[in-house]
């Protein structure tokens, strides 16, 4: 009876909420106003923090997009105490000067203990660009096959013309099932 009950209940929309990370200019927050159907062109630059909310395949996603200037990643450890369900890492694929620090940094994000075993969406963004290094090169330089405390994957995509951003939308969804059948 309580389940003939419950099939008619409306269900609860599914919630995920993380922190979208990475160094200053990686196209944080470019992705998530794309998430949004915001205007991606002639953003001003993420000055401390904000949060986007938006809805996507039926699931309500809650995002905070951390800034990524040295002076205030300090900062991100107080986010980390959030109920976090992802994480969202994004890798500017163009900027192969900078890619052992933006490595360093993933994996000090990784080794917080609050966000141990918390899944983990490495978006290799700017891909429309000539020299971004591809998904796989970013695997293979970064060692991301070392990850195995947590699931994670590797994205290729543009923030500008929005290729490849729902595969990363659509892993966590399914990620997020199969955690909540456990
Ligand atoms: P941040 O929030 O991580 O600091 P932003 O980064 O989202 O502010 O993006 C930094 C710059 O990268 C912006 O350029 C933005 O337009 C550009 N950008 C973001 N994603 C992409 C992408 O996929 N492809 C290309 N070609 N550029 C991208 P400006 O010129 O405004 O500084």
């Amino acid at each position: 009876m309580n389940e003939l009950f419950d099939f008619f209940k409306p269900k609860k929309k599914k919630e995920i909420k993380g922190l979208v990370l990475g160094l200053d200019n990686a196209g944080k927050t470019t992705i998530l106003k794309a998430f949004k159907g915001e205007t991606v062109k002639n953003l001003p630059p993420t000055k401390g923090f904000n949060f986007q909310k938006f809805e996507y395949n039926k699931t309500y996603f809650t995002l905070w997009d951390l800034g990524g200037q040295k002076s205030i990643r300090k900062f991100w450890e107080d986010y980390y105490q959030k109920e976090n369900d992802c994480i969202i890492y994004v890798v500017d694929s163009s900027d192969s000067y900078r890619l052992e620090e933006t490595g360093k940094e993933l994996y000090n994000i990784l080794q917080q203990p609050e966000l141990s075993g918390v899944p983990l969406v490495i978006y290799a963004n700017k891909q429309d660009l000539n020299m971004a290094l591809s998904a796989d090169e970013i695997l293979e330089q970064l060692n991301l096959d070392d990850i195995n405390d947590r699931n994670w994957t590797i994205v290729a995509c543009s923030a500008l013309t929005k290729q490849g951003l729902s595969s990363g939308l659509d892993w966590l969804i399914e990620c997020n099932n199969e955690n909540s059948k456990k």
